[in-house]
This record gives structure tokens, C-alpha cells and sequence, in this order.
């Protein structure tokens, strides 16, 4: 039997384990990609570990995130993350730069390898024919260091592309069409790899947006193979010479099999407040709008600005609607001006921010309340984008443009002009100055820490038997926006636990960081349900509860990087063997764990009782060898500093 992609990727890269799914498989990092919400604590990690110099073939740190400079903070963190490139030997891509993942594409990228970036989003260069696969910080400070990353062996999910995209329907709508059909935890535990005749229609940067949104499934990676499209991207790059096929070989076979006929799609929007929630947009076409927002990791191509600029020629936006173009990459913006499109933009009325994330992360451009704001980012979790009562929906730049005319939610085919299929300029600008090489090895350098910059804190092994109440009951879905809110008032505290953990639980229930104060010794419990923790890779997710003193998170099920987050920051993450018995677990209900240190060693399952009820609950650990010695000592940190002896 011969091998699909993700197999050979995998198995190219096997130090240790079986490619069986459910096994944990242990992978060579190649390449590292660090962004500065999550880098900042990358790089204090990298510090509390010891390491010296980046082992890997490439790490590059990106500052996309923090652009929005109130005070000192995200300057301060800036200049942290310049420092630290050049201590540890990181490329540095400064503010304004643009977006970790198409940046990473443009310069970065090279089929076959693996990529392990500190953002959910870094599955992005699957489209590239590689294994990109996002992380906790920790676990990237720790393939930074040189150590491999462990992960169970995803099920292989083949979705075969057949036929080619109607006018006015582009890739992000397959990736809708995937989530209409999957939902948000449909990917979890897989690999989704796209092949058949269809991928003839997809330029590399539209497979981008389709594997970018991987993490909206909850997938483990998405791949595609590295055939003439990703040759013709990387020789639009000058980088042609890093072009090597990867293939699926013909008589390979999937775990799971699914089909698109790209010719059958329509256009699709996903409604507030999850990515999950797809209809076809006759369902709410007429809906008024007051935000359309251009750009992100989702649809960052040059395709997918000039798309929009040709629709909006010679007209203006609705008078009503604030149209927000945030370019993905300086190089796409040089582009865009280069060849025209900025300035048809710029006349239509298009606010022009920076290139990076901006709104995508709250960080700005938060919209009115309950006012629909039509994005074509990748997630919509409530409250995301800097307003509680938000409504984000999401959808295809096409989509967007067709709304920034009419002021209302409009199918575009509706408009009465002809489809502009755009071509990919034949000589595009390259910049490869804007992004930093780190300096010769040998040289010292010292971190450079504003007052912005706050020690990690020290987390104490797993005690003998634990106690406290459960301070917040969480239904399913619960998304890591929720756990820890992004938006421009609580990022900048991203390398300052003490100070963002108060932000915990925000979106939820503001008094739980209160609540917390009297058990932040003692400890206490969150209970969840399905899936929780989904969406962005942030382990302050993590780090903040457990500051504020959470010991385990009882819950139905987890998210993959979540859940490794809980357990690198000694957070126990406990399933309920029985789903039922989440009914019978209320608020405040005071829990003892009478035997958890020894029974996570020699049992599958701790006990825990609910003291006031007298009842007691089975809930099972699944942690592996590793994972044990990490709650064991508290923390990755704890045991990697004791294996250094
Ligand atoms: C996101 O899109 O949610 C983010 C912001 O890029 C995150 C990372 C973060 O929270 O810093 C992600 O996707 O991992």
C-alpha cells in the first residue's frame, strides 16, 4: 500500500513511535514560527529552560498582533522580542510586517518540512505541502530547543476536490462548505488532506485559506500536496530552487473519505458567533450591515484584495458601512500599490490599516453593538473582535465587497457586473529585506525587558490529594477567546500573567477572577463540556488559571492544543467517564480528590467526590508516560529543567 502526504510527512519526520492513529508519535521539528502574543512567552521560556541558541533549520518570530500602541506595553514587547531573536538566534519580522502565516509562505515555506508555530492558524502551510501544526508556546520553546514534538497519530481524513469553482465562489467558501458539513470539532484528532482533479483550480494561496481554517474544524494539520501550483508560488517568490514534489503515491489509501464538487458550491457565510454555523447566504441575504473587514490569515492573497477592489471600481461603500481593508502581507500591500488595486480601494471609500491582524484579534476595529460586521477572518467566537455583544459573521472577500456596496448582506452574484477573476501579477515586488536574519553565532546579547515584562511564574508539583470548589460551570464549545479574552485591552498583557489573569473568564462571568482570590493556594476546579478550549493556540489560557489556582478542568472533552496547554502548565485535564455525570456536578460544589497523585500512576481514572452530595464520580486521565511526568512536576518547565539535572 503506498502513502497519502500527511503519511510521508509524518513518517520523514518519525523519531519515535507508531504511525497507528491513537499512538503518540514523536516528530523532528524543522521549523519554528513564533507570533508576539504568544512569543513573548516563548522567549521567556526559552530563558527559563537555558537554551542558548535555536536548533532548528529556520525559527522566525513575527509581531502581527500587537500593533495598536496605547501606551508602553506592545512597544515594550517589541523590543523584548527583537532582543531575544538576536540571543537566541530567530529571525525577526518587525510591526508591519504583516501576518505570521502568509508571511511564512512568502519567504519561509518549503514543501516536505514541518513547521510548529505558537498560533492555531499555522496549519496554514499545509498549502505548501508541509506539516504545519499549531501549539502551545511551550511545546514551540521546546522544538526551538531542539526537542521533538508529541502528538497521538491523527486519523487521515481524504477529502477528494473534483469539478472547479463557480464565478463569485472562491476557496474560502470550501472551507465553509467543510465546516457547514463538520462543525467545529468535525477535524479534532485528524488530518485533513485535499487531493483530486479539483486542485487544479486552487493557486497555492487558496489552499491556504482552506488549510488555514483547519483549525476552525479542530484538525490537527490540514495538507496538500507540493505539486506545480506550490512550484509556481515558490517561483513567483524567487525561491523556485526550494520546490520539491510531495506527492500522494496512487495507491495510497485515508482513514476517512469525503468529496467536494467544486462546481456545485455556493456562496456560504458562517453567523454569529461560531464558524460552525454555515448556511448559504440566500438564508440571510437583506440582513443590513455597518462593518465589512478585509484580510487576515484566512483570505490573505493578493487575490483576495484585488478581487474586492475591482468589484468596488468606480463605486463608493455604503454610506453606513465602515470598509476595513487590513492587508495580510507589506509584500501584498506593495503589490496592491504597485499594480493599482490600493488606490481603486483607497476612492472607494476603504479604510487602509497596516498590515498584520488588527481587527481580527479585537485589536481595533471592534464593531457597534449587535450591528453586523461581515469579516472575512477565520473565527467569530463571541466577544472576539472587541465588543461583547458582537456580531461577526464570516464569509469569502467576494461576499464582503458585494456587502460593502450594498450596505446589506448580498449574494454576489447578484450584482449586476461581470466576475473579475484576477491574475497574479507576472513580475511582483519581492521583499526580502523586511524580514531580520538573526546574527552569526558566538555574539551575546542581553534580553532587553520593559517593565512590561513579567517573570514566568513558578507552578508547585501535583500534591497528594487535592480540594476546593468548582468556581465556574462551562457548557460545550467553550473557545480559548472566552477563557481568556483577545481584544486591544487585554493582549498587551499577554507577557504579564499576574496582570492578565484577571481577564480570565471574562466573556463569561467577570466576577470568577474575584471568586478565585481566597483558593488561589488551596486551588479549585473549572467543570466543562465538549471540545473546550477550542480555537486560538494561546497558552496564557492555561498559565492564568492556573495562577489564579486551578487544578484540574473536569470536562466532557478537549481541544487538542488546549489540553496540552492545561497539562505543560501542570493543569490536570480529566474526562468524565460518564457525560451524565456533568449534570450532577453543580457551581460551588466543594470536591475532593482523596488519592490523585498516586492514582494518575497507577490507575486510568481518578475519584473524586462531591462532599456536600457524599457522591463520588469516576473521571479518566488518558495522560501518557510524558504527559504524567509534566502534572507530576507541576509543569513542563519543571521536569525539562530537572532532565538537564
Ligand atoms: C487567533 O487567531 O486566535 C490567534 C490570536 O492568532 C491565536 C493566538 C493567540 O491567541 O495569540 C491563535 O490562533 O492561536
Amino acid at each position: 500500500m503506498g502513502l497519502n502526504v500527511a503519511q510521508k510527512l509524518i513518517q520523514s519526520h518519525l523519531v519515535d513511535g507508531k504511525m497507528e492513529a491513537g499512538e503518540e508519535v514523536s516528530l523532528k521539528i524543522d521549523q519554528t514560527l513564533t507570533q508576539d502574543a504568544t512569543g513573548t512567552m516563548v522567549m521567556l521560556e526559552l530563558e527559563a529552560m537555558g537554551v542558548e541558541r535555536a536548533q532548528t533549520e529556520v525559527s522566525v518570530q513575527y509581531v502581527d498582533h500587537n500593533l495598536v500602541q496605547e501606551d508602553h506595553k506592545n512597544p515594550e514587547d517589541h523590543l523584548f522580542l527583537r532582543s531575544a531573536c538576536k540571543k537566541f538566534g530567530i529571525w525577526y519580522s518587525r510591526a508591519g510586517n504583516g501576518v505570521s502565516h502568509p508571511v511564512h509562505m512568502e519567504r519561509f515555506g518549503v514543501p516536505g518540512k514541518t513547521l510548529l508555530g505558537s498560533d492555531s492558524h499555522t496549519c496554514a502551510a499545509g498549502s505548501m505541502g508541509m506539516l504545519a501544526i499549531g501549539a502551545g508556546g511551550l511545546e514551540v520553546a521546546f522544538a526551538i530547543a531542539g526537542e521533538p514534538f508529541h502528538v497521538k497519530m491523527p486519523r487521515i481524513m481524504g477529502v477528494k476536490l473534483t469539478g472547479k469553482l463557480p464565478d463569485w465562489v472562491s476557496a474560502k467558501d470550501v472551507v465553509l462548505e467543510m465546516l457547514r458539513r463538520h462543525d467545529v470539532s468535525g477535524g479534532v484528532g485528524k488530518i485533513i488532506e485535499y487531493y483530486g482533479p479539483g486542485l487544479k483550480c486552487l493557486s497555492a494561496m487558496d489552499r491556504h485559506v482552506i488549510a488555514n481554517m483547519g483549525a476552525e474544524l479542530g484538525a490537527t494539520a490540514t495538507v496538500f500536496p507540493a505539486d506545480s501550483e506550490v512550484r509556481k508560488f515558490l517561483k513567483s517568490q524567487r525561491r523556485e530552487s526550494c520546490w520539491k514534489e510531495v506527492i500522494a503515491d496512487s495507491k495510497c489509501d485515508y482513514d476517512l473519505h469525503n468529496e467536494i464538487d467544486l462546481s456545485k458550491l455556493e456562496p456560504l457565510i458562517a453567523l454569529p458567533c461560531s464558524p460552525g454555523k454555515v448556511v448559504p447566504i440566500s438564508e440571510v441575504e437583506g440582513l443590513d450591515v455597518y462593518q465589512v473587514m478585509v484580510g487576515s490569515s484566512a483570505n490573505p492573497g493578493f487575490r483576495d484584495f484585488a478581487v474586492v477592489a475591482k468589484i468596488l471600481e468606480g463605486l463608493q461603500a455604503h454610506d453606513q458601512v465602515s470598509l476595513d481593508i487590513n492587508p495580510s502581507s507589506r509584500q501584498v500591500l506593495e503589490n496592491l500599490a504597485r499594480f493599482g488595486y490600493l488606490e481603486l480601494l483607497i476612492r472607494s471609500g476603504a479604510r487602509i490599516h497596516q498590515a498584520g491582524c488588527n481587527g481580527c484579534i479585537g485589536m481595533g476595529q471592534a464593531p457597534a453593538i449587535n450591528r453586523p460586521s461581515l469579516r472575512t477572518v477565520p473565527r467569530n467566537f463571541p466577544g472576539r473582535s472587541g465588543t461583547k455583544e458582537d456580531a461577526v459573521y464570516l464569509c469569502s472577500p467576494e461576499i464582503a465587497a458585494a456587502a460593502a456596496i450594498t450596505g446589506k448582506i448580498t449574494d454576489p452574484r447578484h450584482l449586476k457586473m461581470e466576475y473579475p477573476r484576477i491574475k497574479e501579477p507576472k513580475n511582483p515586488i519581492i521583499n526580502t529585506e523586511a524580514v531580520m536574519a538573526p546574527p552569526e553565532e558566538g555574539q551575546k546579547f542581553e534580553l532587553d525587558k520593559g517593565e512590561n515584562i513579567k517573570p514566568l511564574p513558578h507552578f508547585d508539583p501535583l500534591s497528594k490529594s487535592l480540594e476546593g470548589p468548582v468556581l465556574i460551570k462551562l457548557q460545550d464549545n467553550v473557545s480559548t477567546d472566552e477563557i481568556l479574552p483577545a481584544g486591544a485591552k487585554v493582549l498587551p498583557f499577554r507577557s504579564n500573567i499576574p496582570a492578565i489573569s484577571q481577564f480570565v473568564f471574562n466573556q463569561i462571568d467577570e466576577n470568577y477572577p474575584s471568586r478565585t482570590h481566597s483558593f488561589q493556594k488551596s486551588g479549585h476546579f473549572i467543570v466543562a463540556g465538549k471540545n473546550y478550549g477550542q480555537g486560538s493556540s494561546r497558552e496564557h489560557a492555561a498559565i492564568a488559571p492556573r495562577f489564579l489556582g486551578v487544578q484540574a478542568v473536569l470536562a466532557k472533552s478537549f481541544a487538542r492544543i488546549h489540553r496540552s496547554n492545561l497539562i505543560n502548565f501542570g493543569i490536570l485535564p480529566l474526562v468524565f467517564e460518564d457525560e451524565q455525570d456533568w449534570e450532577k456536578i453543580p457551581l460551588m460544589a466543594q470536591l475532593y480528590f482523596p488519592d490523585v497523585y498516586e492514582e494518575i500512576q497507577h490507575k486510568k481514572y481518578v475519584t473524586v467526590k462531591d462532599q456536600a452530595q457524599g457522591k463520588s464520580f469516576k473521571l479518566l486521565h488518558q495522560l501518557t508516560a510524558r504527559e504524567l511526568h509534566s502534572i507530576l512536576e507541576g509543569g513542563l518547565i519543571g521536569s525539562f529543567k530537572r532532565r538537564q539535572g
